[in-house]
């Protein structure tokens, strides 16, 4: 989609370190890292958030199993991690593309501020 940071992201117009990438899905670092690992996994079509894959459950499940599948990769599994889909505006989603967060590599507060 025009002017979507993620969409130009997917395309290579904006540059990004990849981890992942199928037809489907890419996964990539967060430019603005919350813990030492902070990675973003998204479908590689436009979907403007989580709120809109309610009737898309394989998509859905395709994006989480990717997350954890990544965790393991990164050696995350045995300290823990977690994953986070902001939706809207009260939910802190900043880019209108669903993305999952994966987080990990240190202790992690919660509840998140
Ligand atoms: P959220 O607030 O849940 O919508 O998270 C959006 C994330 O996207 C935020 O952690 C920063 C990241 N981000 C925004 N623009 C870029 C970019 O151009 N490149 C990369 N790698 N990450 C970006």
């Amino acid at each position: 989609m025009k002017d979507c940071i993620f969409c130009k992201i997917v395309a290579g117009e904006i540059p990004s370190t990849p981890l992942y990438a199928d037809d489907e899905l890419y996964a990539f670092n967060d430019i603005n890292p919350k813990a030492p690992t902070h990675v973003l996994v998204i479908p590689t079509e436009h979907v403007d958030g989580v709120a809109a894959l309610d009737e898309r459950p394989e998509l859905l499940g395709r994006l989480m199993s990717r997350a954890v599948k990544l965790a393991r990769e990164l050696g995350l599994e045995e300290a823990g991690y977690r994953l986070v889909i902001n939706q809207g505006e009260d939910g802190g989603q900043s880019v209108g593309h669903v993305h999952v967060h994966l987080l990990g590599g240190r202790p992690l507060n919660w509840p998140p501020g």
